[in-house]
């Protein structure tokens, strides 16, 4: 292999080396892990073989295996081209000529290989129904098929009322026999062009999205009736725990997922896989985990991490997630879950993926699915050294930037526990104030912070919504009770008084001050380290990140005066 000198080239990097000896070996364990000892790679399976040679060209030597066997990626792309929640250009998949470009995907799949990514979901989670028609069948057959050899199969996201809006039955309810039949048929026409289909994803009765609840019935009648068509083929439903302002419209937001599922815990047929998100609201920069993690204890799950920046600065900052997900992982023990989803952040840009930086975190994703225990330090280094020139490598100070970003967002769009105060729609920028009568209220910045003179902050311990009481001990305990409560999470759980004293011995109107310029010190720390590296990096990628971290520390310092002035003002208003 070799790739180009410009800004589409990916993290992979030097030729395969002509040397290496490659071996089956029966006896390995069941899946496709490999042993590398010097240039000899043995494994059970062919795909076994191929992770091996990119992990030789990694440098690593001796025995790996894959922590999980879903390791899947999400795209919200839409048969259109544009992507939701997308920073990268147009869709790799889909365009309204119904053209596949096969060497882009073949490049797409490489990648992917190269991380040990064994699946994809081809389209967006708000799904047209037109996906589940004949053309656009035909061309995830041709997908399916340029990406099998890489490992790779493909899933396809589903809208619930697909055969109703089809015209083709006269419901969707889950339980009206001619809509199971309409999906086993489907189910039966999918799998004769591809064979190793690797199952749907649902997301049902969320944010305007049909779903069984729209007949009366539960998640479970409707996850369970999708189940059986794809049962016989071997296929998986992935069904998606994000839901609100559905049955339980009214109550606390972050509560709603354990009061919709935990009665169905035990409901669900084998193949059905409940999808959650790392956080219980919405991929905010930082969140408490997801309690319905503890509380499924029948139902398998998968957790689902969004590696597209929805909120942490789209492809304009430079956050590396992996410490993020490392964070989740701390709290819901990777052995507790039968797979990991990431919602892709890639596009038809050049670069993949609109900030060269965040191909780290397309990165990281595969290298955390295959293996949870890595650090953010390992992956980090692994993915400088395959990206940047040897000159980058033995710069410490890239690493350490990267390590820092995450924290740093978090100073500078929402410390203490603060969250979703971001513009309206597009979630880029700060709207403290935010608030439109015809939105749903949990869509609206002042429903989360609601700040005054005196105090900000939800009050959900047992005095309030009593969101802590879906965590099991210790947490529940540690969570509900302010002098216990860790302060990253403090104004997510608790409401405080501007004048409480923090551990720093400043109170709290003075700690988010501090909090807020020291994000801003950060990327500004960031911009010093950049123009130090210049000599290290082409000129073509650094000019391009430089930009971005120009933008980056314009948007921070936003964020700051936005906010501060904003809280600010509240408090002089009430003296
Ligand atoms: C695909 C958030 C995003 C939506 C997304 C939704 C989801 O609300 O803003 O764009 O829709 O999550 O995960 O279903």
């Amino acid at each position: 292999m070799s790739y180009a000198e410009d800004g589409s080239r990916l993290w992979l990097r030097g030729e395969m080396s002509k040397d290496i000896t490659q071996k089956i070996d029966p006896n390995m364990p069941d899946d496709d892990g490999y042993r590398i000892s010097g240039s000899t790679i043995t494994a059970r399976t062919e795909m076994g073989l191929l992770y091996g040679r990119y992990a030789y060209l990694r440098g690593e030597q001796g025995e790996s295996h894959p922590f999980y066997k879903l390791r899947i990626l999400n795209h919200w792309d839409n048969l259109d081209g544009s992507i939701e929640r997308g920073y990268a250009g147009k869709s790799i998949f889909w365009n309204n000529r119904l053209e596949i470009d096969h060497q882009l995907i073949e490049q797409y799949a490489e990648a992917n290989a190269s991380i040990g990514i064994n699946g994809t979901v081809l389209n967006n989670v708000n799904a047209s129904p037109k996906m589940l028609t004949r053309a656009y069948i035909n061309k995830v057959k041709e997908v399916a098929d340029i990406l099998r050899p890489w490992g790779i199969r493909v899933y396809l996201s589903v809208n619930f009322g697909t055969p109703k809006a089809l015209g083709e039955t006269k419901t969707a309810d889950p339980l009206d026999p001619q809509v199971k039949k309409w999906w086993k048929n489907k189910a039966k026409e999918i799998y004769k062009d591809i064979p190793d289909f690797g199952g749907f994803l649902v997301k049902a009765n969320s944010e305007g999205q049909p779903g069984p609840f729209d007949y009366g019935r539960t998640h479970a009648d409707g996850a369970n009736m999708l189940a059986d068509a794809l049962k016989p083929y071997g296929g998986i439903v992935m069904w998606r725990s994000f839901v609100y302002g559905a049955k339980h419209q009214g109550e606390d937001r972050v509560k709603q997922a354990v009061s919709e599922f935990a009665e169905l815990d035990g409901q669900f047929r084998d193949n059905v896989i409940l999808q959650s998100k790392n956080g219980p609201l919405d991929f905010q920069p930082r969140e408490p985990y997801a309690p319905i993690f503890d509380q499924m204890k029948k139902t398998p799950q998968m957790a689902e991490l969004q590696i597209t920046q929805e909120y942490l600065g789209q492809s304009w900052h430079l956050v590396y997630l992996a410490p993020m997900w490392k964070e989740f992982f701390s709290f819901v023990k990777p052995s507790k879950l039968v797979g990991i989803a990431g919602v892709a952040n890639i596009g038809l840009d050049k670069n993949w993926c609109g900030h060269h930086f965040s191909q780290a975190n397309w990165y990281a994703f595969g290298r955390l699915a295959w293996n949870p225990e890595l650090s953010s330090r390992e992956i980090a280094e692994e993915w400088v050294k395959q990206t940047f020139d040897s000159k980058a490598e033995a710069n410490p100070k890239l690493i350490g930037m990267m390590l820092r970003s995450r924290e740093a967002c978090v100073d500078y769009m929402m410390p203490l526990g603060l969250h979703h105060i971001f513009k309206f729609d597009h979630h880029m920028g700060p709207q403290p104030d935010g608030y439109i009568a015809r939105y749903p209220i949990e869509w609206c910045p002042v429903y989360y912070h609601r700040a005054n003179g005196d105090s900000i902050g939800v009050d959900r311990t047992h005095t309030g919504t009593n969101a802590t009481s879906q965590y099991p001990e210790p947490y529940c305990s540690l969570y509900d009770d302010i002098n216990t409560c860790p302060e990253r999470y403090l104004l997510w759980f608790h409401r405080v008084p501007w004048t409480r004293r923090m551990n720093s011995g400043r109170t709290l109107w003075e700690e988010m001050q501090w909090r807020y310029n020291q994000g801003v010190r950060e990327v500004e720390d960031y911009i010093r380290i950049w123009q130090e590296a210049r000599q290290q990096i082409d000129e073509q990628r650094w000019k391009e990140v430089n930009d971005r971290l120009q933008r980056q520390l314009k948007d921070a310092k936003e964020w700051r005066d936005v906010c501060l002035g904003y809280f600010g003002k509240l408090q002089e208003n009430k003296r």
